[in-house]
């Protein structure tokens, strides 16, 4: 994430946000637009929050477009009546809550929570020997972490848009990715990536560089945000100038990772291209700054980009090294090793002060960096990228093809089906409309291109903005999600943490439409709204896809070896396959639980009193935990999920000997 500016913007908080009302004019309005980015353009950056602070009530209408307010909307158009069903899935990292949801829209109704680096009671993440599997144990059997910070969700893709297999997911704590199956919404795999800190970007090719008849995700790249020492392993504490920062590329089915490349600066957010060659990163550290008033020291950054064909070639060719421990191969991408086009391994490009944010055009030509310190995104045309590998350009610079002055704080954008892009503004709490073409002929020197077409009031300060379906070649144009760091006085109050407000915004006229507020705990980073019917779910599971299956409930029993006990166990609503087990104490337990109801829905839950295990098995699903039995007496396994008529008498007795 960026940077926080506490205190941002206090005076028009105290503003009535009515979408109905214009902003109310503030003590600010005096300084005129142009003034403002002056000020922002001026080196007082080290006094940033101050300064930005100063220009909080500044609500200009902006150049090209008044402020959308909103107008007259017929509300009622998006409203999913009971039993009706949504049109869109949308999917969206919890932040530093560890997992991933899923809300649908255009309702905003929350569907699910995915537990994926958080240990989660209800389904029993993190309780279950399957799960703990997944998440990475100690020998001890401990798990290895329990917390997580997602960021970013990304699912594979075929044809340039999503095929519905699976979600890959960043975990910026501890520099793992996961990924879910989109059939059953689950996490299925954990990596830990080495030799990285701050895993934060992360993005899906789109095809394969070296195979065009594979036009499906096969790898999936990450980027890491923290430089440190390579190896981390106590050398160069004190010497910053010594880190340094890899960029991994992971096998999307077994999710290991092939291969490393080293760069100078950090890396932020990804995208990859439509043809599979490049992959690129913002960095908003190119200065290798510790401190924060040094990752502000240049006027400008960079995007990195990696062509994915010349650094495969060159792992083919063992043209690698390794780091510490790490066997993956590591290629140098670092821009003193890589000045010549003709082999260059990476490309950075120059865009102002401390970018955030990068997203590619459905079209597959457009990169978008978002400036954060600077007023302007940046357009870089991935034709000219392609075209400085070939030598044919001078200067990275030249792959740059337009520089609109859009806002204030600008982070994230996201594109429609008819050339616009929309950029979230931090400090300007406004999403911004701007014409892509236009911005081109603008660069070029073409005075009358109208850039930006309007502007809306967000409530407030959008971090990610993301449009139906906009990461792919299938951009619909319908919906706009504006993802806000804040949320003050829009919902009841309840309590010093507020939720944050997700806005959704019909795009599919000219003037950008606020639908309505939806409440969304800490913390959201980014999502991504994908058309339902690419999403095929599974209704039950098959009992023949887990190997420990209790096929029967014949099969229900205590089986004793040592100190190591198994108890085999079915569901069957309203019953346990076992009215009650016997177990010693200081017995190693182990029970393996199998729900043999078949009807969708049915699922129920196993709960042991004072042992702390509590997990669900849905139909025909198969889980076990482990837990010593250290406590004699009577313990009621009950069911936790409300699965029956019967469902409080769905219960068995553990019984613990002394
Ligand atoms: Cu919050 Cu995508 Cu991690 Cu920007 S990042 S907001
Ligand atoms: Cu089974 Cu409730
Ligand atoms: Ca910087």
């Amino acid at each position: 994430m960026f940077l926080r500016f506490t205190g941002l913007k206090r005076s028009s908080f105290t503003g009535n946000h009515d979408v109905t009302k214009t902003k109310e004019p503030t003590e600010n309005t005096a300084l005129d637009d142009a003034g403002r980015r002056n000020f922002l353009n001026t080196a007082a950056f080290a006094g940033l929050a101050g300064a930005s602070l100063g220009l909080a009530g500044c609500q200009p209408d902006g150049e090209g477009g008044a402020t959308s307010t909103g107008g007259s909307i017929d509300y009622g158009k998006y409203q999913v009546h009971p039993g009706q069903l949504d049109e869109y899935y949308a999917f969206s990292s919890g932040g530093h809550s560890g997992e991933v949801r899923i809300y649908v829209l255009p309702s905003g109704r929350l569907l699910k929570r995915i537990p994926v680096f958080n240990i989660d009671c209800m389904t029993g993440w993190g309780i279950t020997n399957e799960s703990k599997k997944i998440l990475g144990t100690h020998p001890d059997g401990t798990l290895k972490y329990w917390t997580g910070d997602t960021h970013h969700v990304h699912p594979s893709y075929t044809d340039g848009t999503y095929d519905g297999r699976y979600l890959f997911v960043n975990d910026k704590i501890h520099g793992r990715i996961a990924r879910v199956r989109l059939d059953t919404m689950e996490c299925d795999k954990i990596t830990e990536l080495p030799n990285i800190q701050g895993f934060h970007g992360i993005f899906p090719d789109k095809c394969d560089p070296l195979d065009s008849a594979v036009n499906y995700t096969t790898r999936v790249f990450c980027g890491s945000e923290f430089h440190t020492p390579l190896p981390n392993d106590g050398r160069d504490l004190d010497d910053p100038t010594r880190y340094s920062c890899v960029f991994t590329c992971v096998d999307a089915e077994t999710l290991e990772p092939r291969w490393q490349c080293q760069v100078d600066g950090n890396m932020d957010l990804v995208a990859t291209s439509y043809d599979g060659k490049l992959v690129c990163s913002n960095q908003y550290n190119t200065e290798g700054g510790a401190v924060f008033a040094d990752m502000m020291l240049r006027e400008r950054d960079a995007c990195v980009f990696l062509n994915v064909a010349r650094i495969e070639a060159a792992v083919k060719a063992g043209k690698t090294f390794t780091i510490g421990d790490s066997k993956v191969p590591v290629v140098d991408g670092t821009q003193a090793a890589n000045a010549d086009p003709a082999t260059a391994l990476t490309c950075y490009v120059p865009v102002p002060k401390n970018p955030h944010g990068v997203n590619i055009s459905p079209d597959g030509r457009y990169y978008a960096c978002s400036g954060k310190l600077s007023p302007t995104a940046t357009l870089i045309a991935h034709d000219r990228v392609l075209q400085w590998f070939e030598g044919r350009l001078q200067d990275p610079r030249e792959a740059v093809v337009a520089e609109p002055e859009i806002g204030l704080g600008p982070l994230h954008s996201a594109f429609d089906n008819r050339g616009f892009c929309y950029t979230t503004l931090f400090l300007d709490s406004q999403i911004v409309k701007w014409n892509i073409e236009a911005a081109i002929k603008a660069y070029q020197g073409d005075s009358s291109a109208q850039v930006v077409v309007d502007r809306l009031d967000v409530h407030y300060q959008p971090g990610h903005g993301f449009t139906s379906m906009g990461e792919t070649r299938e951009a619909d144009g319908k919906y706009f999600i504006s993802d806000n760091k804040f949320a003050k006085d829009r919902f009841l109050p309840v309590g010093p943490l507020h939720p944050e407000n997700s806005q959704l915004i019909d795009i599919s006229g000219d003037k950008m439409k606020l639908v309505h507020d939806t409440p969304v705990w800490s913390e959201p980073h980014d999502s991504i709204v994908v058309r339902r019917d690419i999403i095929k779910t599974r209704q039950i599971y098959n009992m023949d896809d887990f190997p420990h299956a209790v096929k029967s409930p014949l099969d229900c029993r205590v089986e004793r070896n040592g100190r190591k006990v198994t108890v085999y166990l079915t569901s069957q609503a309203p019953t346990f396959g076992l009215t009650e087990f016997k177990v010693k104490r200081g017995d190693e337990v182990t029970i393996i639980l199998t729900n043999h109801d078949k009807v969708e829905d049915l699922t129920h839950g196993f709960a042991i009193p004072k042992h702390n295990i509590n997990f669900i098995v849905n139909p025909q699903e198969t889980k076990s935990v482990a837990f010593i039995a250290d406590k004699p007496g009577v313990y009621w396994c009950y069911c936790t999920h409300f699965c029956h008529a019967l469902h409080l008498e769905m219960r068995s007795r553990m019984l613990v000997e002394a």
